[in-house]
């Protein structure tokens, strides 16, 4: 019996092993402000279709976003081509995204998250709007059932653009196979105890 204790040990360990990983939060405040066409944080890299962005403090703190955020719009000046959305990529893929988004409130924001598979099929997709006059902004978020090969996001309001994106929440898409078959050994090899007990 002690076997099949140990084992299921194992195997709990190994279960939890996969699952560790998973969920992850990011909050742009270990980056160095700088400009960048490519940032990897926590393991989620931003591009923007080789144009550049921004990390900065852009100078009001809300619940969706504070400290360093990335965005367009830095001090005095708007970075180009504001039509070239941000994409995110996670190794593997994604299960969920969601990120916050917002401004100082001199324009309305119109913000939109769209959630892609490895095709560019459209699986699911997120609007927010932040009327003129309001300070802050709020959360984006999308999910699938099918893994998320990237994400985009961007901006379309008065100045499009114009808004901080931080603190994005995420879990990575759950590796299928290999957590199937763990568990398959994992319980093979409990029956298989469990049927010599019985015989011995
Ligand atoms: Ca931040
Ligand atoms: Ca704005």
């Amino acid at each position: 019996m002690k076997k099949v204790i140990k084992n299921v040990a194992l195997f709990v360990a190994a279960c939890s092993a996969v699952t560790a990983s998973v969920a992850g939060t990011l909050d742009f405040e270990s980056a160095p402000k700088a400009i960048y066409t490519e940032l990897t944080v926590d393991g989620v890299t931003f591009t923007r279709g080789g144009e550049q962005f921004a990390v900065a403090h852009w100078g009001a703190d809300t619940d969706a976003f504070s400290g360093n955020s990335i965005g367009l719009w830095r001090p005095y000046a708007v970075l180009p081509n504001a039509a070239v959305a941000f994409r995110a990529t996670l190794t593997g893929g994604f299960s969920s995204f969601s990120i916050g988004m917002g401004d100082t409130g001199g324009d309305d924001d119109q913000g939109r998250l769209e959630a892609y598979d490895a095709l560019g099929n459209l699986l699911d997709s997120d609007s927010l709007s932040v009327a003129a006059g309001v300070s802050g902004g709020g959360y984006l978020s999308v999910s699938s059932v099918k893994p998320i090969a990237y994400v985009l996001f961007y901006e379309v309001g008065s100045y499009p653009g114009v808004v901080a994106w931080d603190n994005v929440s995420f879990t990575a898409a759950v590796p299928e196979p290999q957590s199937g078959l763990l568990m398959a050994a994992g319980l093979g090899t409990m029956g298989l105890l469990v049927r010599r007990r019985r015989r011995g």
